[in-house]
């Protein structure tokens, strides 16, 4: 993506930007503060979204999807040129094993890119692998079976020492399918001391994310089934562990703006997996839903970092987990993109010191007003104004349609490569 391609498009768009941007600028206080923190605040992209994702009645593959490790870096290169807000990526391991640490940090920098909390996957059987998880993998009953399990973490923070990397995330799909099948506390008590020993190999400057997830693969009981047992596990393990918060891993209508605030209150609060859902953990396109719930987060998010003084930027981690069953992958992470940052920008834009005083004075009207003038707000220029300044596209998907990335890509790579993943 070479730079004039996108000065020349944002010098055709110019005018009409700057007449929308002034419009909502004007009403913004603290406008230099806004930007300015709209342009620090990135997303990671995970290896795992930039191919197409099935369901299991099928996948179907759409083209020009990367084939390799470096390829999905390029991808993400794309999309960070575009909208200078991606500019790491989370590897997905044994997904995406980066077989020379040094070569793929070396490429991943070109686009000016590094990388986030790497992934574990002990919810899949790898081939050569002496045992299976088809019963769990760190809560599972033979301690052969859990101490593969904790073996292959181990081997994953490894990965992640020699990319720079300083997070472990750590997603279970342990559980049962039926009454009976699970002794609940001895299942706690194997994750526990499975976690305890990964917990033992994290460098003294790494994190270890524990994510929870309500159901799915299993369909009777997750043994890290929602915050309370992730926190639970986190705060027996220590300072190190935190809890990860996937959007799409709640019950329906869960307020998950209040577990939010409160693990963020105890300092327990790991970051996101952004996507969105309507039923389950559907892993659309974040914000396309949903987006009034995103902004409730976000100003629980923005009021909480507040009061800790943490650097919005990188306080938390902040990461994609979404899957593009029919969208043009790289189109899709940009909305899902734009959407965090819409959110994140409204929350922002949050009269704080009245919010504070209508809440001290119980006028909930008033409370109302404050947050929905802030959510009602079009702060799309704002973004599009933070791009220009660092060189990103005003437009990122009408850009990337202009230059028929996708072509390219499937003349390069052909019509009919498989990305790993799910
Ligand atoms: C899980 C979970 C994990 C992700 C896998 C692919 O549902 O969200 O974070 O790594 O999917
Ligand atoms: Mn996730
Ligand atoms: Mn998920």
């Amino acid at each position: 993506m070479e730079q004039y391609k996108i000065d020349e498009y944002n010098h055709q768009h110019i005018n009409d930007h700057q007449r929308k941007f002034n419009f909502v600028a004007e009403d913004v206080a603290k406008l230099d503060d806004v930007l300015q923190k709209l342009q620090a605040f990135n997303i990671a992209i995970p290896s795992w979204a930039l191919g197409t994702g099935g369901t299991r009645f099928g996948r179907f593959s759409g083209g020009g999807e990367p084939r390799t490790l470096e390829e999905k870096i390029s991808d993400v290169g794309t999309i960070h040129a575009l909208n200078r807000s991606s500019n790491s990526i989370s590897l997905h391991i044994p997904w995406d094993i980066p077989e020379n640490a040094n070569a793929i940090k070396a490429h991943a920098a070109q686009y000016g890119l590094h990388f986030d909390a790497v992934n574990s996957n002990t919810f899949q059987d790898q081939k050569d692998a002496k045992l299976s998880y088809k019963f769990g993998s760190l809560h599972h009953t033979d301690k052969a079976v859990r101490d593969q399990a904790i073996q292959h973490n181990i081997d994953v923070i490894k990965y992640g020492i020699e990319l720079g990397s300083n997070a472990l995330s750590v997603w279970l799909s342990d559980g049962s399918n039926f009454p009976g099948q699970l002794n609940f506390r001895k299942a706690f008590q194997n994750t526990l001391d499975s976690l305890q020993q990964i917990y033992a190999a994290l460098p003294d400057d790494w994190k270890v994310w524990i994510e929870y997830k309500p159901f799915e693969p299993n369909f009777y009981s997750t043994t890290i089934g929602d915050w309370g047992q992730s926190h639970l596990l986190a705060s027996k393990l220590g300072k190190k562990a935190l809890t990860l918060v996937d959007l799409g891993h709640h019950l329906p209508n869960t307020n998950i703006e209040q577990i939010v605030s409160l693990l963020l209150m105890e300092q327990k609060l790991a970051g996101f997996h952004f996507n969105d859902s309507k039923y389950g953990d559907d892993d659309l396109t974040v914000g396309s839903i949903n987006p009034y719930q995103l902004f409730l987060i976000f100003n629980e998010l923005v009021e909480g970092m507040d009061a800790r003084g943490l650097n919005h930027a990188t306080g938390i981690g902040w990461m994609i987990d979404a899957s593009h069953n029919v969208k043009d992958p790289i189109e899709d992470l940009i909305q899902s993109v734009e959407a965090i940052k819409i959110a994140y920008a409204q929350a922002l834009l949050v009269d704080t010191k009245a919010l504070v005083e209508a809440q001290q004075s119980n006028d909930v009207a008033k409370a109302q007003e404050i947050l929905q003038a802030a959510y009602r707000t079009d702060v799309r220029p704002l973004l599009a104004e933070a791009r220009l300044r660092q060189g990103g596209a005003l437009n990122p998907i009408a850009l990337y349609r202009q230059l028929g990335v996708r072509d390219t890509l499937i003349q390069q790579r052909g019509a009919k490569t498989v990305a790993t993943g799910l």
